[in-house]
């Protein structure tokens, strides 16, 4: 096992269980071979290590310089050297910590050239050295994205551009990482548009731009076709931030869109926790409306704080907000391309180096715990019942009725006042659920 940069993690993280010492790196719940409904822990949760927040992001905020221990991003090296020594340092990172994913931006992995050419050469040469280290390593790619918002030119969005050499500035990119996701085998590639939407109405055509992005979106669908890249495409929603207002604002909007445009068959999403409560839903509204409209893709995972209206990026610490959301995906057959990614950022204290492990594990045990206690709600059966119970009225003569079309509004409403339809008020018994699902949490063993 290779050791450069985390020589104060010897040995990778493994499972210890209960046994696990006071301070001690390892996972007290994940365990990857562990049998959960029929499938692998590891092959449920299929986690991913994400390389911006974790290897390219110094600790900086909008007041004040990064803060990291980060030596592989020290200034004045060469930036091919550079670019290889974060390299190293991810895939030693990824080894120790057992996982079986990561994902990157084209930019996350190679600098940027004075010209496309260039940056297309560097990245080629990144890619090649990654696939050596994925084979090496057995570390997969679970997906592969374009920057499309941090440089000058996507100030004013990428396929939203009113510019329409930007929008194709932003197609090579695409085409390029998406060839490069085709070549490290990636399970899915994802398009998260930061900057595709407005900061004022004043200069904004809507439609003009809703049709670009479908363009767009259009020519990436059959570029995939094209190369026979296999795995899924995912748009990750947000509803603001950077931009004020985002397009792609949700999975409600998204799926939407993605009907209007005859693209819902080559999208899906991909769900971020931090995005879902920007938003103003929970992470859960999120799941379960993509599981029940076949959007459902992939979770970045992280957690907001309830106090702050940006996108803090925290790892995920709450089981009573998770687990709901995993029995939704586990009820909806759990990922197929999907998986875990952990876009989330250490706080900007969390200086050292091995902050990354304590981040990651606690995140992901709070992950396999949150599993855990879906298995038990899917055997328990009490939510199941509850929302069969709620809604059996629906398989009567005149539930089945309305929903197959057989009435029209006039007779229905004659049969109402006919038949003196009077229903009465039934208790949605919430707090007794909410007692129920806390009672699966708190009794669920690890
Ligand atoms: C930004 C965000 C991105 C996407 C990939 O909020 O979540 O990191 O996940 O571009
Ligand atoms: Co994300």
């Amino acid at each position: 096992m290779m050791t450069q940069f985390f020589d104060t993690v010897p040995e990778p993280v493994a499972f210890a269980g209960r046994s696990a010492g006071l301070g001690q790196l390892a996972y007290r719940v994940y365990n990857p071979d562990r049998q959960v409904l029929g499938r692998r822990m590891e092959d449920h949760l299929r986690i991913a290590v994400c390389y911006w927040h974790s290897f390219n992001w110094p600790g900086s905020d909008i007041f004040g310089h990064g803060t990291f221990d980060r030596p592989w991003l020290a200034p004045d090296q060469d930036p091919m050297d550079a670019a290889r020594a974060k390299q190293d340092a991810a895939f030693e990172f990824f080894e120790k910590l057992g996982t079986p994913f990561f994902c990157f931006h084209d930019v996350d992995m190679a600098p940027e050239g004075g010209s496309l050419a260039e940056s297309r050469a560097n990245l080629d040469a990144m890619v090649d050295r990654a696939a050596a280290k994925m084979e090496a390593t057995g570390v997969r790619l679970l997906w592969g994205t374009a920057n499309l918002f941090s440089h000058p030119r996507y100030a004013a969005g990428a396929a939203t551009n009113p510019d329409p050499e930007v929008f194709a500035h932003a197609a090579a990119q695409v085409r390029h990482m998406l060839e490069a996701t085709h070549r490290l085998d990636g399970a899915n590639y994802v398009l998260w548009g930061g900057r595709e939407g407005y900061e004022t109405l004043l200069n904004t055509r809507l439609r003009q731009e809703a049709d670009q992005l479908a363009r767009f979106l259009t020519l990436v669908a059959e570029h995939k076709h094209k190369i026979g890249f296999t795995g899924t495409l995912l748009l990750e929603p947000k509803p603001q931030e950077p931009t004020k207002h985002q397009y792609d604002y949700d999975c409600a909007a998204v799926h939407g869109f993605l009907e209007r445009y005859g693209l819902v068959d080559e999208f899906k999403v991909n769900i971020e926790v931090n995005h879902a409560t920007l938003s103003g839903h929970s992470f859960h509204h999120e799941v379960a409306y993509a599981v029940d409209n076949g959007i459902f893709g992939s979770v970045d995972a992280n957690r907001g704080d309830p106090q702050n209206g940006w996108d803090t990026d925290q790892f995920p610490n709450s089981v009573d907000e998770l687990s709901p959301a995993l029995y939704e995906i586990v009820r909806g057959g759990g990922f197929s391309t999907g998986g875990f990614n952990f876009d989330t950022k250490l706080r900007r204290q969390s200086m050292a180096r091995d902050d990354l492990f304590w981040g990651h594990i606690g995140g992901i045990d709070t992950l396999a715990r949150s599993l855990l206690v879906a298995e038990a709600m899917v055997a328990d059966g009490t939510v199941e019942h509850a929302r069969e119970q709620r809604y059996a009225q629906w398989g009567s003569d005149l539930g089945v009725d309305i929903m197959k079309g057989g009435v029209d509004l006039a007779s229905l409403a004659d049969k109402a006042v006919a038949d003196r339809l009077s229903p009465l008020p039934v208790s949605g018994r919430q707090e007794r659920l909410e007692n129920e699902v806390n009672r699966i949490i708190w009794t669920t063993p690890s």
